[in-house]
């Protein structure tokens, strides 16, 4: 066994027998209560999932494996000191759960490079779609075309004992991490390019090579790209996009099928689209107010018609966090030191000005705050990446490494098909009213 799936099956199986005595030893505690106000709110702050690759505080933000943004930025290895962590570290350590080495990194990107050949159909499949098809669209379609090439699959076929089944999955995850880039990479040069499309430079590290199969092969943006795939990793369980993989993949649907349903949910407004969503919007405000300097009047005056219109201001609140994003806090540190005077960058930082006051205003909203996808897009476009309807898939590239990395924890825990109860309306209201309020619907 190679040494990386060694050393992860050593940890988690130890995390695995832990698993199995909790769950043995104390099945009827009941560690939570859950009011209907939780049910009727999204599920909000409901114990129900486990995942151990990171977790998020409603202060604090988000950590992984116990370490913060900062310190991740100061203690994962990179390509040169005064650049950003590669991504590959940050993976090893949410699987692995120890701050790796250089040469654990090094491996580590080279392991993805010789798994990354991504089969012609695919690509055919990808070309079959329409180009006015969302890139998120064929994004999806791609990973789930790729599920021909699912180890765990033919494993499952053949009978494998169900004590292995962690062991295929984890050649999908790493084989599906490995081959994001240039699936990515392809539908941008395809929709954007002309289909003049560049071969995978297998020297590089994952996120460069991303960049440079993108076409842009400057310093400048493969250290944007390592820090952008970074803080885009996980966000613990609950989110979206990494609680649907960890469903679909309870039934024991391979990892290709996983995530290609992740993926549908990372492609809506209130998710992953909402980076995309920022920049149209910021766009949109510049057209209409004829300048790209507005005043702060001018800006206070859009986010209130933009409210009554009925509309969420993208890039602001978060259904966890209840102070600035961390994520957002670490991109415009990067702004300060690299980028001088861009105006979409100057917009976004008088949007943080300008925008909280008006929301907490409101009374309703949780976290007038900043998220991640208030700034992401600002950087990519000062870059030269200016093609927004595209941004989602950058996420989504990163958000494969924490989400699968839990998907793969969740085989060797040998978690169960996830089934939670549901009643009907009737059910809730006679919990709560059972007297003469009672209202047929
Ligand atoms: N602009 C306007 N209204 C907002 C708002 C915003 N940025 N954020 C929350 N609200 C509204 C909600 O729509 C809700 O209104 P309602 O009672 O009329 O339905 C009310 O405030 C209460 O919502 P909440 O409990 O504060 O937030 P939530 O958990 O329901 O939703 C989120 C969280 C992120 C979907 C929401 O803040 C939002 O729509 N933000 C804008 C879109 C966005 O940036 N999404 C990206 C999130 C990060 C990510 O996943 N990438």
């Amino acid at each position: 066994m190679e040494y990386i799936k060694y050393r992860f099956f050593q940890k988690a199986s130890k995390c695995s027998k832990e698993f199995q005595r909790i769950k043995n030893e104390y099945s009827d505690k009941v560690i939570a209560q859950v009011t209907l106000g939780q049910v009727f709110s999204g599920m909000k702050g409901i114990p129900l999932l486990v995942t151990d690759t990171s977790k998020l505080d409603p202060n604090e933000g988000i950590r992984f494996k116990g370490y913060s943004i900062p310190e991740l930025r100061e203690k994962l290895p990179k390509i040169s000191p005064d650049g950003e962590p590669l991504p590959e570290g940050l993976f090893y350590l949410m699987l692995i759960g120890e701050i790796p080495t250089q040469e654990d990194v090094t491996n580590l990107s080279k392991d993805f490079a010789t798994r990354a050949h991504v089969p012609q159909h695919v690509f055919d499949v990808i070309d079959a779609m329409p180009k006015n098809s969302r890139p998120m669209t064929q994004f999806s379609a791609a990973i789930l075309s790729m599920a021909t090439e699912s180890i765990f699959q033919k494993a499952y076929r053949a009978g494998v004992n169900k004590k292995y089944y962690w062991d295929s999955f984890y050649e999908d995850v790493m084989n599906l991490i490995a081959r994001l880039p240039h699936l990515a990479a392809y539908i941008y040069r395809r929709n954007f390019y002309n289909d003049k499309h560049i071969e995978p430079n297998p020297r590089l590290d994952w996120a460069g090579n991303l960049a440079h199969m993108m076409g842009q092969d400057s310093e400048d943006i493969r250290r944007l790209f390592r820090l952008y795939m970074v803080i885009h990793a996980d966000h613990e369980g609950g989110n979206v996009s990494a609680h649907t993989a960890h469903l679909v993949g309870s039934a024991l649907s391979n990892p290709y099928y996983a995530y290609a349903a992740a993926m549908t949910g990372l492609a809506g407004p209130l998710h992953g689209f909402a980076n995309q969503d920022v920049i149209h919007w910021m766009f949109q405000m510049i057209e209409d107010l004829d300048t790209e300097t507005p005043t702060d009047e001018q800006v206070a005056a859009y986010i209130k018609q933009t409210l009554e219109e009925g509309r969420v201001i993208p890039g602001y609140g978060h259904a966890v966090l209840r102070k600035t994003d961390p994520r957002f806090t670490a991109q415009q540190e990067f702004a300060e030191k690299y980028i001088k005077d861009d105006p979409l960058v100057n917009l976004v930082n008088q949007l943080y000005r300008v925008v909280p006051p008006i929301l907490s205003n409101i009374g309703k909203i949780k976290n007038p705050w900043p998220n991640v996808d208030a700034y992401s897009g600002s950087l990519l476009y000062h870059y030269g990446i200016k093609e927004y309807t595209f941004y989602t898939v950058l996420f989504g590239v990163s958000r494969a490494l924490g989400v699968l990395a839990s998907l793969t924890n969740d085989r060797v825990y040998g978690m169960p098909i996830e089934r939670p109860t549901s009643h009907p309306l009737e059910w809730f209201r006679d919990q709560v009213d059972k007297g003469e309020n009672k209202r047929k619907c």
